[in-house]
């Protein structure tokens, strides 16, 4: 090989592992967020949650009684009953409006911001 393309390979494959680095180290801006809401002394807390589109909300259980995750509007999802520091997740798209159909006045709300 000449020291010339020697050196340039050399150079490309600096360059290269440069932009890698760039890439990895860069915050991507719509990288989904996760969301805790904590059930506890029934109670959803925080009651009301702003999240973006896509984020993800994980609900854990802290009472030692079984509780659930539902949604109110239509019944569209629902976790089922889960136990003390058992958790469920969602996904979230849209704005929501859920309750635990095992106590009803458990109530939470998520809105999606613009
Ligand atoms: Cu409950």
């Amino acid at each position: 090989m000449k020291p010339t393309i020697y050196l340039f390979s050399m150079l490309t494959i600096a360059f290269l592992l440069l932009l890698g680095g760039i890439g990895i180290k860069a915050p991507i801006a719509n990288e989904p967020q996760v969301h805790t809401v904590t059930i506890e002394k029934m109670k959803f807390i925080p009651q009301h949650l702003t999240v973006h589109k896509g984020d993800k909300v994980i609900w854990v259980n802290k009472d030692f009684i079984l509780h659930d995750v539902t949604d109110e509007k239509n019944g569209k999802w629902t976790s089922k009953p889960f136990g003390k520091d058992e958790t469920w997740s969602k996904i979230i798209t849209q704005d929501e409006e859920y309750f635990c159909s095992l106590h009803k006045v458990m109530k939470g709300t998520i809105k999606i911001s613009s």
